[in-house]
């Protein structure tokens, strides 16, 4: 067991359970960026509700939303991590995770404070279902659930080229397939596929439709979620769409401060760092 408060020892366990040679595309990193990403994205800025804190997808009410679909697979994958280190909570876990997977995976390096805490029960997560995007929708949607974080245009933009990483699963979310042909490199290519290809309307046997376009000389199929076709149809969205293809220096360093942002929606900090609104009744570790 580490010493409490001993993050890097934590890093160390998450960076070796990474490479998963059986495990989709060789690489557990993609699944723990969108588990960390889901743990944070409840928040609501109106009622300062959801966000970082708490790990309610411990719990059914957050855990089963379909939204949350499939992210048991990170959770579970993570449980000898938290039984080496048992001091760390679960929400510090998880955004560390996404850190480190986003790290080791050749993306910008990422601020991260630890000091989250843990819900001691359900209580707290009543209203939370529903503020994940549903991808089969447009900006207005977009504009809704990612104005509601916090964030603008600008962000939802950055934050939507983490698509580089990972893939669709049929039985999760019920789209299929990859962004990119590298799915566990980070790179500014998703945008640069959104803004080049011709991507064509395609509809799965299950009735899903999204976007798809093949490459003939790889035969391979790469896909677009309606909700990513929606940034290059937005005049708020595209420029960003355009800029971030163009430069990757700048989607990194874009990417990196919205990335740490996210990972602090719903916490509070004293100017020593330490979280104020914590969570479970003894308080949590304090880095
Ligand atoms: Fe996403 N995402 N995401 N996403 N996401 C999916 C997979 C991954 C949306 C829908 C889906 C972000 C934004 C959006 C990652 C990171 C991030 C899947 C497929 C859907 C559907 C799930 C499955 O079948 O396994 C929508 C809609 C939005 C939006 O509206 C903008 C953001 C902001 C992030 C982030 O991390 C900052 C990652 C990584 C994956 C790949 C997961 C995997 O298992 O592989």
């Amino acid at each position: 067991m580490s010493p409490k408060g001993d993050f890097a020892a934590v890093r160390k366990d998450i960076k070796a359970l990474l490479n998963q040679p059986e495990y989709d595309d060789g690489s557990a990193g993609p699944v723990l960026v969108r588990l960390a990403w889901h743990s944070s994205g409840t928040y609501d800025i109106r009622t300062d509700t959801g966000g970082s804190n708490g790990a309610g997808m411990r719990y059914e009410i957050e855990g089963g939303d379909p939204a949350n679909a499939g992210l048991q697979h990170a959770r579970v994958l993570l449980e000898p991590v938290k039984a080496a280190h048992p001091w760390i909570t679960y929400a510090d876990l998880w955004t560390l995770a996404g850190k480190v997977a986003l790290e080791e995976a050749g993306g910008p390096e990422i601020a991260w404070q630890g000091g989250r805490t843990d819900y001691v029960d359900d209580s707290k997560i009543k209203e939370i279902r529903g503020r994940l995007p549903d991808a089969a929708q447009g900006s207005d949607h977009l504009r809704n659930i990612f104005y509601r974080m916090g964030f603008n245009d600008q962000e939802i933009v950055a934050l939507s080229g983490a698509h580089t990483l990972g893939r669709c699963h049929g039985d999760r979310s019920g789209f299929e397939g990859k962004w990119v042909n590298n799915p566990t490199r980070f790179s500014n290519q998703y945008f640069k596929l959104l803004s080049t290809l011709e991507w064509e309307p395609r509809t799965l046997a299950s009735g899903v439709k999204q976007f798809g376009y093949t490459d003939e000389d790889t035969e391979t199929e790469l896909m677009m979620l309606p909700s990513d076709m929606a940034l290059l149809a937005d005049k708020g969205f595209e420029p960003w769409v355009k800029k971030y293809g163009a430069d990757k220096e700048l989607f990194f360093k874009d990417f990196a401060a919205v990335f740490a942002k996210l990972m602090e929606l719903g916490i509070k900090r004293n100017e020593r760092g330490e979280v104020t609104n914590l969570d479970n009744e003894k308080g949590g570790y304090i880095s």
